[in-house]
């Protein structure tokens, strides 16, 4: 079960996702955190914010809309206090870092460089509830170069950086192949979709922020499509996908597809066991489909009748 996410190593490829379990002291009430391949943590930014106006969520059919608004404690608590708290409980983390200008990824990148607790930099370019849609880095080639360039000079080398896409553009290789050439290490793929819910009653937007990024079950074949096509069209490049993964069949769809690693994200709002639990069920369904490991598995699917036989030994 073990994976790879450019140079960084994993013992399996199951994750939180960004935004979902801050930085896993929470769910470590309900197992050990150190057994999932990797926390990845809700993205900071360089100072302490607040975030949006409430109500915050709102829940959709399958799914669920957040305007949450980067609330988070800024790098320097963070890096103090939650990493901190994971490196001393053996967690991998993958840091998710997030900015309004590519000076801010960059200080961030900076602050990070070095840390042995960093397996990886989640670049959060795509974030839905910002001020403006010009912010959306992700929803223009040029503006996600910028940014993954940026962060890949200014990053520890060592530190591989994943650039994280938004679905809501018209053909996500082209930002995808924006962010490669720039020097992006791999994809995590995808974040939520920008959506609004109006409340029929007070007949006004439920979500302070008005709108909210959609997540959940009502949009995995979406997030499996993002992942199927940055694979074709960068096959060398790996991802971490995710994007309404509540079994373990669904963690094998996107790895199918040609995730190297998979997210847990609204899943663990019900149930916050469900990462393990996918873990097991993904064991399972590996070894009952005949693999002998997770990696011929990823993007099995692409493949054809002959390069098929030659990765299973049933
Ligand atoms: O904080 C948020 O509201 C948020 C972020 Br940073 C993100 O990347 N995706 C999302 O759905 N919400």
């Amino acid at each position: 079960m073990s994976t790879r996410l450019g140079s960084a190593a994993f013992p399996n490829p199951v994750m939180t996702a960004s935004g979902c379990a801050a930085a896993g002291q929470e769910l470590n009430q309900f197992f050990d955190v150190s057994s999932l391949g990797a926390v990845v943590t809700k993205s900071i930014m360089t100072r302490p914010r607040s975030g949006r106006a409430t109500p915050r969520m709102a829940e959709t059919p399958s799914g669920m809309l957040n305007s949450i608004g980067l609330q988070g404690p800024g790098i320097d608590s963070f890096i103090e206090h939650d990493l901190a708290w994971l490196a001393a409980h053996g967690a991998r983390t993958v840091v998710s870092i997030a900015g309004g200008h590519t000076d801010e990824y960059v200080e961030l990148a900076r602050k990070l460089y070095g840390n042995p607790a960093v397996a990886a930099l989640e670049v959060n370019i795509s974030c839905p509830n910002v001020e403006s849609r010009g912010q959306v880095f992700a929803c223009d080639a040029s503006a996600s170069s910028r940014v993954i360039g940026a962060v890949r000079r200014a990053a520890d080398p060592g530190q591989p950086v994943l650039a994280k896409l938004s679905p809501d553009v018209t053909d996500i290789t082209l930002i995808a192949r924006a962010c490669a050439e720039a020097g992006a290490d791999g994809f995590s793929l995808i974040n939520t979709l920008l959506g609004l819910v109006i409340d029929p009653d007070t007949m006004a937007p439920m979500l302070g922020g008005i709108t909210g990024g959609l997540s959940g079950p009502a949009i995995r074949p979406v997030a499996v499509r993002c992942v199927w096509q940055v694979r074709r069209a960068l096959p060398h490049l790996p991802i971490l996908g995710m994007g309404g993964i509540r079994t373990g069949l669904d963690a094998l769809e996107f790895v199918l597809a040609g995730a190297s690693a998979v997210s847990v994200g609204t899943a663990v709002f019900g149930d916050p066991t469900a990462p393990v639990r996918i873990l097991a069920e993904l064991e399972t369904a590996l070894a009952e489909r005949g693999f002998t490991s997770l990696a011929d598995a990823v993007g099995y699917a692409h493949l054809d009748e002959f390069q098929r036989s030659a990765r299973r030994t049933a």
